[in-house]
């Protein structure tokens, strides 16, 4: 059975997750409207959809350990972008924010002796190394690249193949 304040935190988690989920689907629409993007629109797509299956994972979850996974309220996402170089920032300073929030889960789970719960969240654990390290890759690519327009084609070519690489 968890404890109240761990279902707290776990239903705020819920609401990061879901929080990451509309992130991410406003700069897949973003992308999706400007030229040469279809890589990028398609990338954040499928973050989207990833996002929104760690939200669903914490929801049963917390309901199959007896207390009530509440789906949350969510506020408008940024809409639109400068550049794709800070869609991108966003997208690491987003993911950064997660790890943080886990490693607190993490850490509150270790004190309160919930070792199912501390258990259950090493998958989040390792899932956001991978996607912090994605992140900061494509980072890296973006900066390197700077306004070539040959780079920023074939950075949207290759994307989808950099996330499996990851
Ligand atoms: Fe990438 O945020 Fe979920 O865990």
């Amino acid at each position: 059975m968890l404890s109240k304040s761990i279902q707290d935190a776990l239903n705020a988690q819920v609401g990061l997750e879901a929080a990451s989920s509309q992130a991410y689907l406003a700069m897949a629409s973003w992308a999706d409207i400007q030229p040469g993007l279809q890589g990028v629109a398609d990338f954040f797509y499928q973050q989207s959809d990833e996002e929104r299956v760690h939200m669903l994972k914490l929801l049963k979850f917390i309901n199959e350990r007896g207390g009530f996974g509440v789906v949350p309220e969510l506020k408008q996402p940024i809409i639109t972008f400068l550049s794709l170089k800070r869609a991108f920032e966003e997208f690491l300073t987003h993911e950064i924010k997660v790890s943080e929030s886990i490693n607190d889960l993490v850490h509150q789970a270790l004190q309160e002796k919930d070792y199912a719960t501390h258990n259950f969240l090493q998958w989040y654990v390792s899932e956001q190394i991978e996607e912090e390290r994605l992140a900061r890759t494509l980072n890296d690519k973006l900066e390197l690249i700077g306004e070539d327009k040959s780079g920023l084609y074939l950075f949207d070519r290759d994307i989808l193949n950099y996330r499996a690489q990851v």
